[in-house]
């Protein structure tokens, strides 16, 4: 009896099997949406452990998606300074580039109304339409309470050559150099052309108010507290606000008021051509040297005939492809303004933000290098 009810139990097991196999079993064979070895959430690899490792340099660097629509605004300290056009320049590689549909708007104010005339581009920005602003500031810290406006507004706030002192409003600053580092250039470039003997040297600077000049005077007097240098004398600290013919009054009234002044520095494109024009009129070059940084197309003559032996500078064009690149980023979201963030800057290599190390408050990008100038490769 349990034999028979065994062969009957079997028969139709079979049975039902074979009716499986058919395609015609009560229960359906599962349908082919339901891919059959699609890995269960659970079932795919662990993600890494958190790790107190730091990831691989490269491994978060950001490359940009281009394509994308925003209107920039370019804020150089005045219109008419040759070295803001090449950072114009950059911009304009970059933007093409990038292919931003958008517009890049490269406006700022005249020379003598810079620090109001800053203020009011930057307070009138997010009424234009721009969704981002680079500033090279002139108008110190007074410029802060307009970029934090623009800010609440909405815009990306990023300054380039020279940054919002207190940082009010900025996100990032795109130093073309390190500020210190500017310091130690100025202070040996004077060593190399006074030589041992040492003697008087005086500061042509550009406005009162200008953020980088000034970072770069305080890094020169910091520089020049080491015993290497003590046979400079600073006398004294000028103002030409980056014009032409301010900045050659106030080279000649050095002289005047400094009988054994030897070197004029002037850490300003415009106030050291100017200075040197000044020693060249005078017939005073084999007195007074001029050095500090200037664009060497507007020094080769003076580097030539010895009024200004030797020179620094960085490159505009490269500035202005940086500072373009990563705005861009931020102002479409691709990157966040925080510290540790990296980006790819096309042709210019991989950057990361930093706190900024001159500077109380406030993030950074460090660009670099110096070149120095003299007879040998002005031209
Ligand atoms: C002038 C401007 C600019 C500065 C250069 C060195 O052109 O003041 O801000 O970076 O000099």
């Amino acid at each position: 009896m349990k034999l028979t009810v065994f062969r009957i139990v079997a028969v139709l097991t079979v049975l039902s099997m074979l009716l499986t196999a058919c395609g015609g079993g009560a229960t359906p064979a599962p349908a082919p949406t339901q891919a059959p070895a699609a890995a269960e959430p659970t079932q795919a690899p662990a993600a890494p452990e958190p790790t107190a490792v730091p990831a691989p340099a490269t491994a978060g660097v950001v490359e940009a998606v281009p394509g994308q629509s925003v209107d920039m605004i370019l804020l150089p300290k005045f219109m008419g300074n040759l070295v803001f056009d090449e950072a114009n320049q950059g911009a304009e590689e970059a933007m093409k580039e990038l292919q931003n549909p958008g517009k890049l708007n490269y406006v700022g104010p005249t020379a003598d109304n810079s620090v109001a005339g800053q203020i009011e581009i930057v307070t009138n920005a997010p009424t234009q339409g721009a969704k981002a602003i680079m500033i090279s500031n002139n108008s110190g810290d007074q410029l802060g309470p307009s970029a934090e406006a623009a800010r609440n507004a909405g815009l990306t706030v990023v300054t380039w050559d020279s940054p919002i002192p207190s940082a009010q409003g900025e996100q990032v600053f795109v130093a073309q150099v390190d500020f210190k580092e500017t310091g130690v250039v100025m202070a040996d470039m004077a060593l190399d052309i006074l030589g041992a003997d040492g003697g008087q040297l005086a500061i042509l600077s550009a406005s009162p108010d200008a953020a980088n000049q000034n970072a770069w005077i305080e890094a020169m007097k910091e520089a020049l507290k080491d015993p290497k240098y003590a046979k400079l004398e600073l006398v004294d600290v000028v103002y030409g606000n980056d014009q032409s013919e301010e900045s050659y009054k106030q080279a000649l009234a050095l002289v005047d008021k400094y009988p054994d002044l030897k070197l004029i520095m002037a850490p300003t494109t415009i106030g050291i051509v100017a200075a040197a024009k000044a020693m060249q009129d005078e017939k005073l070059c084999d007195q007074i040297k001029v050095s500090g940084l200037g664009l060497p197309s507007e020094m080769v003559s003076y580097t030539k005939n010895g009024c200004a032996p030797e020179f620094a500078l960085w490159s505009f064009v490269d500035l202005g492809y940086l500072t373009y690149y990563l705005t861009y980023l931020l102002a479409t979201g691709q990157l966040e303004a925080t510290e540790g963030a990296q980006f790819k800057a096309g042709r210019m290599g991989d950057y990361t933000i930093t706190k900024d190390p001159t500077r109380e408050q406030g993030l950074r990008v460090l660009m670099g290098p110096f070149t120095k100038y003299n007879k040998d490769n002005v031209e």
